[in-house]
């Protein structure tokens, strides 16, 4: 008999412990599936972040590490750099990535450290119950802005992958979504590229992964994904925001 679907051995088999039609699954099997066709498992450490991904060490088969809120990038650096020869793996929600840990962020890529950051961004802090966090939409309704996002009295979301197009040391950055198939396949290639750049030592890789969080944002799943097509992707517009290889061959 022919296998025709499998799941990755990049992931261990404990029951995922997320919402029912959280996009945070689909992104764990597009990392796995990176990991197995590279044929990196063995040497692969995950640092896990804190927020609704915080059990990602139970379920990515390889060696995992716990970092504090918002330090998986300097976790991350510390592993790396104690052996290059490991390839090292962030995977952070926004709150952990562009609120507390928006210094690590900015100066692992600064320093152009040769890891991985997987992104997810659901414009919410999921984990806490729906708290408006740094990437939240402007005149999005959370726990804390019931009356929507004012920009006025919070200021303006942050757009990581702009951020960091500017910093000098980062490497690879691009933005992609989970909605749809067409985006999942996209979002799988650009994974895969951010793991196939740390083999080659290009350096500090991070793919922003559009994201949902039906539970806290009040919807049924499919109304969800069809909430980030309508309300996620004009603001934070998909493609590379930067490819430092790919404009020097251009060059
Ligand atoms: C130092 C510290 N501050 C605050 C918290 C509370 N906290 C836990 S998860 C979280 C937000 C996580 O949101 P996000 O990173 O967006 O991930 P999601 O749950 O949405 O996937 C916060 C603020 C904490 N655990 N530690
Ligand atoms: S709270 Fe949101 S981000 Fe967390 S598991 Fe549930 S749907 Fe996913």
């Amino acid at each position: 008999m022919t296998t025709v679907f499998s799941k990755p051995e990049a992931l261990t088999d404990a029951p995922l412990h997320y919402c029912p039609g959280c996009t945070h699954g689909i992104i764990h099997r597009l990392v796995a599936e990176a990991i197995d066709e590279l044929g990196v498992r063995g040497r692969t450490i995950g640092v896990a972040s804190v927020g609704c991904s915080v059990f990602t060490y139970n379920y990515f088969n390889c060696d995992m590490v716990q970092a504090a809120h918002g330090r998986a990038p300097a976790v991350a650096t510390g592993v790396k750099r104690s052996d290059s020869n490991n390839i090292v793996f962030t995977y952070q929600g926004d709150g952990d990535l562009a609120a507390i840990g928006t210094a690590e962020t900015v100066h692992s890529a600064a320093r152009g450290e040769n890891i991985t950051v997987i992104f997810v961004n659901n414009a919410i802090y999921g984990m806490t119950g729906g708290q408006m966090a740094p990437t939240t939409l402007p005149g999005q309704v959370t726990q804390t802005s019931p009356y929507g996002r004012d920009v006025n009295t919070v200021g303006f979301p942050v757009k990581v992958c702009e951020m960091l197009s500017k910093v000098d040391g980062a490497t690879y950055l691009e933005r992609v979504a989970v909605n749809n198939v067409k985006n999942v396949r996209a979002a799988k290639a650009a994974i895969k590229k951010a793991f196939q750049n740390q083999i080659e030592g290009k350096g500090f890789s991070l793919v922003e992964v559009l994201s949902t969080c039906p539970t806290n944002w009040g919807m049924t799943p499919d109304k969800a994904l069809t909430w980030l097509e309508e309300n996620m992707l004009p603001y934070y517009p998909l493609g590379v925001y930067k490819d430092k290889y790919a404009e020097s061959e251009v060059k």
